[in-house]
């Protein structure tokens, strides 16, 4: 794979730039792989990379019923931070974060990380007490969090009101400073391009229609639209879809899959320095590069696997905004679209093997999982390699809903609760 850098640029620009290769190849499915991962999100293509990467197997298929990004990862508000509350998802979010920092040079792919701060609003007192727990417990696990009053957070954010007359008021806010964005498309491109030079295979328009098991259980394969395919290890990583496709193998996931919407403005100069999101009104709102708002909403109240949400819940989004920014009452709204997300009774993701033997399971990241691709897949990827967990994930075990150790994050997942 040709190296991107300053000097290709410019080879390019003196000959039209006819030179540019393909990012990643799209073969025909083998008849067998030494392992398969079932979904082409950023998960999925992640796990695919490291596994490559750091484990030396290359013989793997990556299987996406559409095409590469088109679930969550390509539909998401793209927020990253880590100011969870439980020690086990502190060591989670902040393996990713840390990742996030030299990603795009590990890829050679410009994913757009730009940490300009994820700063969550309280409007009432039980608002205050949640958020402070949160800054003090992320403290105590090395994770920098202030708290703000409303005049510092109208500082970090001028565009935010903090009148008191407001419908919302601002009573102070928690800072992440090292939060922020990236570019969700160029997270999947990047790893699909960083995994296909390394041999693996992306197959896009490849839905599994079954997961076959021999007589003791084994997994060995799946059926899918364009034939069957025999693996010794497959990785479900399906988000909204987990639970269909888990099934197919035997397994019922303690998973509700609901609708959650996104939309943007039409673009304006800049004018947002950071991410704000609110909670207990259910928005959240940062500006792309393209100068759009990105506006996040919060989960529909039903499941569904349209992937399609209701009117009202995005116009109550809109009305929050509205109010506690009401510079942007007059722009204009360009698109809006919905993703199915996958939520655990206890708002944490599963990251483990399963009771099929040669089956793990990557899911349950619900409305939050974008923040998390890269330690997501690194650890996975360790997770399947070595047919044990990593101490990261250890925790994040299927069987904590039957033992009722569970990591209660329905306050941290901010839109998930
Ligand atoms: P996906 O990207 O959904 O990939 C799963 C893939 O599996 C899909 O491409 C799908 O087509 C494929 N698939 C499913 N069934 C099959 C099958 N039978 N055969 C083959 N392939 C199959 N998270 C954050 O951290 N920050 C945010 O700001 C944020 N905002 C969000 C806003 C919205 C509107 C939505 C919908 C989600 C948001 N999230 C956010 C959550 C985040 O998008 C997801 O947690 C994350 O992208 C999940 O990535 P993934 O790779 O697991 O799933
Ligand atoms: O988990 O940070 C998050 C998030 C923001 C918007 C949707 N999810």
């Amino acid at each position: 794979m040709r190296k991107y850098s300053v000097f290709a640029i410019a080879r390019e620009a003196m000959r039209g730039h006819k030179g540019w290769e393909q990012q990643w190849t799209s073969p025909e499915p083998r008849k067998d792989y030494e392992v398969l991962i079932i979904g082409a999100g950023g998960h999925g293509l992640a796990t695919a990379y490291y596994l490559a990467k750091e484990h030396g197997i290359t013989d793997i298929a990556v299987l996406e019923k559409g095409w590469l990004g088109g679930g969550n990862t390509g539909r998401n508000t793209t927020i990253i931070r880590s100011n969870y509350l439980y020690d086990e998802s502190a060591g989670i979010y902040n393996h990713a974060l840390n990742l996030w920092d030299g990603l795009s040079q590990d890829l050679n792919y410009n994913v757009m990380y730009s940490p300009r701060g994820v700063m969550m609003l309280a409007h009432n007192v039980h608002d205050v007490q949640v958020l402070k727990r949160h800054v003090h417990a992320n403290r105590l696990n090395g994770v920098p969090n202030d708290w703000l009053t409303p005049e510092e957070a109208k500082e970090f954010c001028p565009p935010l009101n903090i009148s008191k007359q407001a419908r919302y008021p601002i009573v102070g806010a928690a800072l992440q400073r090292k939060g922020g964005t990236a570019r969700h498309d160029a997270v999947a491109w990047g790893y699909a391009r960083a995994a296909s030079a390394r041999g693996v295979h992306i197959i896009q328009n490849c839905e599994v229609t079954a997961i076959r098991r021999s007589s003791n259980g084994h997994v060995i394969g799946v059926d899918t639209n364009r034939g069957p395919i025999g693996a010794k290890k497959i990785g479900v990583v399906a988000a909204g879809h987990t639970s269909v496709l888990m099934e197919m193998a035997g397994v019922r996931m303690p998973l509700e899959s609901y609708p959650l919407q996104a939309l943007v403005s039409e673009p304006v100069k800049p004018c947002f320095p950071c991410v704000v999101m609110s909670n207990t009104v259910h928005a959240y709102i940062s500006q792309s590069d393209k100068g759009e708002l990105v506006i996040g909403a919060g989960t529909d109240q039903y499941i569904s696997y349209s992937q399609t949400g209701g009117l009202h819940i995005i116009n109550h989004t809109l009305d929050a905004i509205c109010e506690m920014f009401p510079m942007f009452a007059r722009m204009k709204m360009l698109r809006s679209w919905g993703g199915i997300v996958d939520v655990t009774p206890d708002r944490s993701p599963i990251l483990a093997k399963t009771p099929v033997p040669g089956l793990y399971v990557n899911c349950g990241w619900g409305t939050g999982g974008f923040k998390a691709t890269p330690g997501s897949g690194n650890v996975f990827a360790h997770t399947i390699a070595n047919d044990n967990p990593h101490p990261i994930n250890a925790p994040f075990t299927l069987e904590r809903f039957r033992t009722g150790r569970l990591i209660d994050e329905a306050a941290a997942a901010a839109v998930a609760h």
